[in-house]
Formats: C-alpha cells, sequence, structure tokens
C-alpha cells in the first residue's frame, strides 16, 4: 500500500510490493519490497552496493510511470538496461516516465547504493542507521501523453470563511499540442476549465472557490476531505489525481502558534523511521502501534527526526488530527559537512521533493531544516538562510523553524518563523532546570528570537529497557523517568514555551562506524521511553502523565 486512501480511479496504477531478486557481493537472495537488506542474517551489517531486479509484465502498450517512494540511499534505475533515474536520499520519492513500451514482460533494475563518502553530504555515520534497501513502497502506472503530475492545495480563512486554491500541475510528454479539460470536484463544489497543453510541456490549471459548509482539520478535529482532479482530452477521461486534503491555516502571530486563530501547543515525540526487525522500512502495521502508542501518551504532535517521512505516517497524522514537524535530511552536520560539495545541492532536492510531495497534508504545521547544524558560523548562517528562503519561495503557507545546540553562539534564530532549542538537563550537564531554561530564553530574546514562539524539540535522557535500580542512576528505567518528570514539568508550565518534543519515541539502532557506538550501548539511542520492540519503560508512563495533565 503505497498510500492510506486511493490515489486514483482513472488512472491504472499497479503496486510492485512483494519479493525482488537481490544481488551484492556476487550471492544472489530473494528479498521483500519495501525492506531492507539488513534483514537478510547475511546482510545485517552490510554497508555498499546491491542490485535489485523484477521483471514486470506490461498488458498493453503505452506510457508507463514507475514512482519510487524511497530507496535508501542512492538508487540509479534501469528499465531493459536503459538508465531512466538517479536518485540520492533515502526518504523522499521519486518517479520516472517510460514512453511507447510495448505490451511483454520488461525488467526494471535497481542498482542501491548505502555506502559512506564524500558522494553522500547527508546519510553519514550518525546517532540513527543508514539501511540498504528499497525501503518504502513502489508503483507502476499506465499513463497516457497528458496526465496529472500533481495537484497543489492551499485552503486559507478569511473573516471566519474558508476558501481554497485547488491547482493542477499537467504534463504533456508527446510532440503535438494538446486540448484538455480539467475538472476537480471538493466538498460538493465543482470546477472545470478547458486549456491547451503545449508539446512536452507542463502548465498549471488554478481554480480558487469559497467552500461555506466545511468542517476544518485541527488537533483531534481530523476532517478531512476528498479532492478530485480528472483529465480529460475529447470527452473522454484520460487520467484523474485523488488527494486527501483539510482545511487548516497556520500562522505566527507574535509568540505564539495558531491554528485557524486558535493559539496551539505542541506536545508530542521524536519518531525515527526505524522498527527492531523492519529497519527503516517500517510496515504499516507497526506504523499504526506507534501512532496508537503515540496518541496513548497524551501527545498530539510528532517530530520527523531528521528526515522527510513516508506518506502513509502522514496520512496517519492526518487521519487523527496528530500535527508534524516535518523537516529536511540533516543530523548534527558539522561546518566541514556541510561544506561537502554536494551538500547543498543534496539539501535543496531533498527541500524540493519534501514540500512538492507532501504540500497537501494537514496535519504538516511547520517545516524544518538543518537539526543542530553549523548555525555558530557565517557560512552556515549563508547556507540556512538559503534553505528558509527556498522553502518560503515554495511554501508561505508554514511556518518555519530549526532545532539548534548551538547554546550562546547561534547566529541565525533571526532567520526562521520559530525558534526551537534542543536541551538535555539532567542527562549530558546536571543543573538547575529551571535556570537553565530562563538563560536559554533570554539569551533567545537577545539573539535574534525576540517575539518569536519558541519550542523545545528535544529533551530526553537514556535508558536501557528492563534495566531496574533503586538508585534511579543513569541508564536505569527510573534515572530516565525521573529526568524526563523534571525537565517536562518546566517546559510543559512556561508560557514563553509553545511546544515540547520527548527525545525520543523509541529506541533506535545507530552507525557502528565512527564513534557513535563509544556512547551508545548496543549500537542504539537508548532515549526511547519505549525501546525498538515499543516495549514501554517507566518513562512511557510518565510522559503519558505529564501530557495527559497539559491542557493548553
Ligand atoms: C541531538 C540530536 C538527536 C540525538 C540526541 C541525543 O539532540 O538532535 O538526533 O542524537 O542529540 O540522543 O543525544
Amino acid at each position: 500500500m503505497i498510500r492510506l486512501f486511493d490515489t486514483h480511479r482513472v488512472r491504472e496504477t499497479r503496486e510492485l510490493d512483494g519479493m525482488w531478486d537481490f544481488t551484492a557481493n556476487g550471492k544472489t537472495y530473494s528479498l521483500p519490497v519495501p525492506g531492507c537488506w539488513e534483514q537478510h542474517p547475511d546482510l545485517l551489517n552490510y554497508r555498499g552496493q546491491g542490485t535489485y531486479t523484477k521483471t514486470v509484465y506490461i498488458k498493453r502498450s503505452g506510457n508507463i510511470r514507475l514512482e519510487f517512494k524511497g530507496v535508501s540511499h542512492t538508487a540509479d534505475v534501469y528499465f531493459d538496461g536503459v538508465k531512466i533515474a538517479h536518485h540520492y536520499n533515502a526518504f523522499t520519492p521519486f518517479s520516472a516516465v517510460i514512453p511507447d513500451v510495448c505490451a511483454g514482460g520488461h525488467e526494471i533494475r535497481v542498482d542501491v547504493d548505502n555506502s559512506f563518502g564524500e558522494h553522500s553530504a547527508l546519510h553519514i555515520p550518525n546517532d540513527y542507521y543508514t539501511y540498504g534497501g528499497i525501503t518504502r513502497p513502489v508503483a507502476l502506472e499506465y499513463i497516457g501523453d497528458v496526465y496529472i503530475e500533481r495537484v497543489r492545495f492551499t485552503p486559507s480563512l478569511t473573516d471566519g470563511k474558508w476558501s481554497a486554491a485547488t491547482e493542477i500541475i499537467i504534463k504533456n510528454i508527446s510532440d503535438k499540442a494538446r486540448t484538455v479539460t480539467a475538472k476537480t470536484a471538493l466538498a460538493g463544489t465543482e470546477t472545470e476549465r478547458e486549456t491547451e497543453v503545449p508539446a512536452a510541456s507542463e502548465t498549471t490549471v488554478a481554480f480558487t472557490r469559497d467552500f461555506d459548509n466545511v468542517k476544518p482539520w485541527f488537533v483531534g478535529e481530523p476532517n478531512l476531505y476528498e479532492l478530485t482532479a480528472t483529465l480529460s482530452v475529447g470527452g473522454r477521461e484520460v487520467d484523474d489525481m485523488i488527494e486527501r486534503v483539510g482545511f487548516r491555516v497556520a500562522e505566527v502571530r507574535d509568540t505564539k502558534i495558531y491554528l485557524n486563530g486558535r493559539p496551539i501547543f505542541m506536545k508530542g515525540f521524536n519518531r525515527h523511521e526505524d522498527y527492531a526487525v523492519d529497519g527503516c522500512a517500517v510496515s504499516l502495521q507497526h506504523m499504526v502501534q506507534d501512532m496508537d502508542l503515540i496518541q496513548a501518551a497524551n501527545a498530539n504532535a510528532v517530530r520527523t527526526c531528521h528526515y522527510p517521512n513516508d506518506e502513509r505516517f502522514l496520512d496517519l497524522c492526518d487521519e487523527r488530527g496528530v500535527m508534524v514537524w516535518e523537516e529536511n535530511h540533516a543530523r548534527g552536520l558539522k561546518l566541514g559537512d556541510m561544506q561537502n560539495p554536494n551538500f547543498e545541492r543534496q539539501c535543496e532536492d531533498c527541500i524540493r521533493e519534501m514540500i512538492e510531495n507532501h504540500y497537501n497534508h494537514p496535519s504538516i504545521v511547520i517545516w524544518g531544516i538543518l537539526n543542530e547544524c553549523a548555525s555558530e558560523t557565517d557560512e552556515g548562517r549563508r547556507m540556512y538562510k538559503k534553505q528558509y528562503e527556498q522553502i518560503k519561495a515554495m511554501d508561505k503557507t508554514r511556518p518555519t523553524t530549526s532545532a539548534t545546540c548551538r547554546h550562546f553562539t547561534d547566529i541565525c534564530l533571526d532567520l526562521p518563523d520559530v525558534v526551537s532549542f534542543n536541551m538535555y538537563s539532567n542527562w549530558y550537564q546536571d543543573c538547575d532546570i529551571s535556570m537553565r531554561n530562563d538563560e536559554e530564553i533570554e539569551w533567545i530574546y537577545k539573539s535574534g528570537g525576540a517575539h518569536k514562539p519558541i519550542i523545545v524539540s528535544e529533551v530526553g535522557a537514556a535508558a536501557i529497557y528492563g534495566y531496574r535500580d533503586p538508585s534511579h542512576c543513569k541508564w536505569s528505567e527510573e534515572g530516565q523517568s525521573d529526568i524526563l518528570r523534571d525537565n517536562l514539568d518546566v517546559y510543559l508550565n512556561d508560557d514563553r514555551i509553545s511546544g515540547v518534543f520527548v527525545w525520543q519515541f523509541a529506541d533506535c539502532r545507530v552507525t557502528e562506524e565512527g564513534e557513535w557506538f563509544q556512547s551508545r550501548a548496543r549500537c542504539h539511542n537508548n532515549k526511547g521511553v519505549v525501546d525498538e520492540y515499543r516495549r514501554p519503560k517507566i518513562a512511557y508512563d510518565t510522559v503519558k502523565e505529564l501530557f495527559g495533565r497539559q491542557n493548553k
């Protein structure tokens, strides 16, 4: 399943989930897609290249489109031996159109690489694991010469009245101009327009309409609507695209974040896409289990640390009324890492693909960038500024932020709409939590963050599941619970703060290469309130109790 709802009724689409042949180190396996190759006993720590192949049967001649929702971390795709796509980054989708394919059997080959090196500026040895494989779903679609590339839905609220702009991005891959009729249907309102799409080009058809009888999307009130866009040529429907949208506007006014004019407080978890046996190819069942546990802990938000998430999880957030801070792919990159010649382009591609593909999710209320990167440097500031500007050029409807740990040295706090900081009081440094919080906020106000909302983007401590100790020492479940209680008691009751995210929801695997193993017992980041099998630690109930008390 590629999304939690049907995205087409006219366009014929087929998912290529299932068993693919896989070859690595001269040995061939049969591996499931989506999946990580690390799930195979021969490949538990394999880092390098591997090749997936699958023969598909095309039942009628014409154009086909292949969509990969995620390949970790670099893919080179071939169709009958001809290269059709190259993509870097495990966490954003990509597609390829192959024109004039004849009916019959054809081979899809995907060369996958999860190695580290200068070619990979974002996937580096880190405090999470870079798996290998075709880790998210793959779809094969039959399309005509003109088809819908994307649909953008932008709601707005003026004097209590809803309106929305719908843009249909139409592609013509033929060498002749085509006259098409574009239609939309949403919440009982239909629109139609005829337009000509020049040969080998892309055209956008836009409609703006008022919507008087819709219910807004809000936290815990996830009203969703099906937006259908249809394309006809000569009176015959040739393509369609279905989106599931919500009437939700996000804005920052002075020190608060507002949804639909109502102030919100984001209380939630940082969640890596990582599950014991699934690796980063988290199954839908395990996504739903995560969502159930997150909501049972009285959370209302998730931060997709530190990369764009699988759209099925974002669909779940839409359905459940859970707010999302989604961010581009970057964690803890020092200036030297950011000066990798591939860094800026790889970030730009990631941001573009994240926003193009996730723009319509009402649950996403804020875009984040560059977690704990070199925001204390002039060169780093240039890159932060460029990425914020890219986001605003693509989406003016959502606020921006970035989680900093450059305490007292960050020179980028004037750039985002919301200032966020990661703080591990009483884990990495013992201190008076309230005093340290006051110091941090007073510095933020003096360093470009005045009159902005503030989010505590990470707070937490580690515990080894099952390790109990009456001394409540560090690494014990009791110790983790105490540290989270003491910190959340401060952050949940400070009116200057608009949100807090616990680091982290679940334990996750980390890279063994480099120095991470030294401070990461089991080669895991053990700060989850549940372990990698989602077995709750004492801290889970502590967070549940404290989040349950906070009803801002
Ligand atoms: C940082 C980082 C997280 C994680 C955390 C930790 O804040 O953003 O990814 O590494 O520290 O566990 O120390």
